[in-house]
């Protein structure tokens, strides 16, 4: 009785249907892009006056995006892809632990004029955020929002 749910749930986790996936960032996301196959590049401006310029992007479902992030500032900078809750909980990490910073396939950093990329699948209609994870910066108010229409 008990083993078809479990299996069920399974399934289910292993589709990334429920929660987080396996790298850190929330499923509903979508999943990094092929660079091969990028319907759209969007250029943001990082600086040291901790801000994103553009720090509204709006996208379509389904879009593969090449996200191309010019740091003109002195610092480095990251972008970061995911919910706020999350990118805060993440941030207070790397408060905690500075000496082992944020990595995975949702976030870039970029050394001071340097260019960096993401590419990343919006799979899913919603509301998303953007942040720079360096320590201090998303609490001076570094961060941006991805809003992807169906
Ligand atoms: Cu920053």
């Amino acid at each position: 009785m008990h083993k078809p749910i479990g299996v069920l749930i399974a399934l289910l986790a292993l589709s990334g249907g429920v929660g987080q996936a396996a790298e850190g960032y929330p499923a509903a996301l979508g999943r990094p892009g092929d660079p091969a196959k990028v319907d759209r590049a969007i250029e943001i401006g990082v600086s040291d006056d901790m801000r994103f310029s553009p720090d509204e992007v709006r996208i379509k479902q389904g879009q593969t995006i090449r996200f191309q992030v010019l740091n003109g500032g002195q610092l480095k900078h990251m972008m970061v892809l995911g919910r706020l809750a999350e990118l805060n909980r993440q941030a207070a990490r790397m408060r905690q632990f500075p000496e082992t910073p944020y990595a995975g396939p949702n976030a870039v950093s970029i050394e001071p004029g340097q260019m960096g990329e993401l590419v990343w699948r919006f799979t899913r209609a919603g509301n998303f955020d953007f942040v720079c994870l360096v320590p201090g910066h998303l609490t001076a108010g570094m961060r941006g929002k991805v809003i992807v229409r169906p």
